[in-house]
């Protein structure tokens, strides 16, 4: 089955999405998601300019051949930019060849492990008493892991807390949007509002918290300590992790489970951080992380040290990159969590899908290929709008620090 024509679609239904679609001569088409938050025109001309004229011809089986002829064939190696890249492609490709077996995608995987997904919600409220609302009116809805954020008391803005509620967008800025950061008050904040969750939602329910890279290892070793009597199901992203070591000294300190991973590309990223056990989650997803073809190569090298899975699912990757990671949670033996922001309606009408929600879980269906398909009409109606990821400076001198 060879590759005949390949295409990039942008489209911004509210926000912006990059989707590659594959053709080949047997009229099976399959899709995958391209997405990188605020730099995605970078991933399509990627795709356009340098990857497309290289796909047309191939054998559309080849999946293998085609992420090793992607990966080490552009010399440059790793990267978001590329890694999203060879992503898409090789989403597409699952796609064909499940829609070409005639079976749902998590079959060609090695089938079902579990017979549905924990997803976990997001609860978020300008302070304490609206956050504990949120996160009942999640419990009331079924979700049986909840993330909780909440606004600190003299910042102004923070990560994770949105306009509205259900819909926490944040690159909604023509330009970088700039916000006040005091670690300080987001550590004396942060053990008060989780006590009084954990007092609200009772002891059953998983409870997990993003720190979005803001906190010193020193500091996340502080607040990991302090959360320790509310037992979260993770804390995200301590502090960033460029320095895999850095976890040694959070790790010393706390027993609070460690996820991290949502912005790392490839195995190398997470390596010493699983081989040394210094984490106890691994985020990375398939459209940042080199499609199912890797995504299966670091869940595998996870589960020799215990480390189990929680692939990020933000709505800035597509309701494709949720499909083709629905097939691969379904299968996964060392599933632990996925996250769960729900599309606005325009989107899911763009991308209609197999994919479906029930009592905490979710159900990647029955449909044959990662289930989600592309509305290109629709899509063609929303045309691509820049926006930006906000940036933190210090509130008491503007030094420029993490967001
Ligand atoms: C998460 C993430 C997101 C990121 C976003 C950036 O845990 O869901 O931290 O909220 O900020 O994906 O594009
Ligand atoms: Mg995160």
């Amino acid at each position: 089955m060879k590759i005949t024509h390949a295409r990039v679609i942008v489209c911004c239904p509210g926000r912006n999405f990059v989707t590659l679609k594959i053709e080949t001569d047997e009229g099976l088409t399959g899709i995958g998601d391209a997405t990188l938050n605020g730099r995605e025109l970078a991933v399509a001309s990627y795709l356009s300019e340098h990857v497309i004229p290289c796909l047309i011809g191939r054998d559309a089986h080849q999946i293998e051949d085609i992420w090793q002829y992607l990966y080490r064939g552009a010399y440059w190696r790793r990267g978001p930019v590329t890694m999203s890249a060879i992503a898409a492609v090789d989403t597409a490709l699952w796609d064909i060849k499940a829609k070409a077996a005639n079976m749902p995608l998590y079959q060609l995987l090695g089938g079902r492990s579990r017979t549905g997904v924990m997803v976990y919600g997001h609860a978020n409220g300008r302070d304490i008493s609206q956050t504990v609302e949120e996160v009942l009116r999640h419990k009331e809805m079924g979700y049986l892991a909840i993330r909780a954020q909440s606004g600190v008391p003299g910042l102004d803005k923070v990560y994770g807390v949105g306009k509205g509620t259900t819909f926490y967008e944040p690159a909604d800025a023509d330009l970088p949007g700039e916000h006040d950061w005091s670690s300080e008050k987001y550590l004396l904040h942060t053990p008060r509002l989780f006590e009084a969750v954990r007092q609200a939602v009772g002891p059953d329910t998983h409870l997990l918290h993003d720190v979005h890279h803001r906190l010193t290892p020193i500091e996340a070793a502080r607040l990991g300590k302090s959360l320790e009597p509310f037992h979260l199901f993770w804390m995200e992203d301590a502090t960033p992790a460029e320095n895999q070591e850095a976890f040694r000294l959070i790790r010393q300190h706390t027993t609070t489970p460690l996820a991290v991973g949502e912005v790392f590309n490839t195995i190398w990223d997470c390596k010493d951080l699983i081989q040394n056990q210094l984490i106890d989650y691994i985020r990375t997803t398939v459209v940042h992380a080199g499609g199912i073809t890797h995504l299966r190569r670091i869940a595998d090298f996870a589960a020799m040290f215990q480390v189990r899975t929680g692939c990020h699912g933000a709505t800035d990757l597509s309701p494709v990159c949720m499909g083709a990671a629905l097939h691969f949670d379904t299968w996964v033996p060392n599933f632990g969590v996925q996250e769960l922001m729900p599309h606005n309606e325009l989107t899911n009408e763009v991308f209609a899908h197999a994919y479906s929600f029930d009592k905490g879980l979710m159900h990647c269906g029955e449909t044959a290929g990662h289930g989600v398909e592309i509305d290109e009409k629709l899509a063609a109606k929303y045309p691509y709008q820049r926006a930006y990821l906000p940036v933190n400076r210090l509130a008491h001198d503007g030094t420029l620090t993490n967001w």
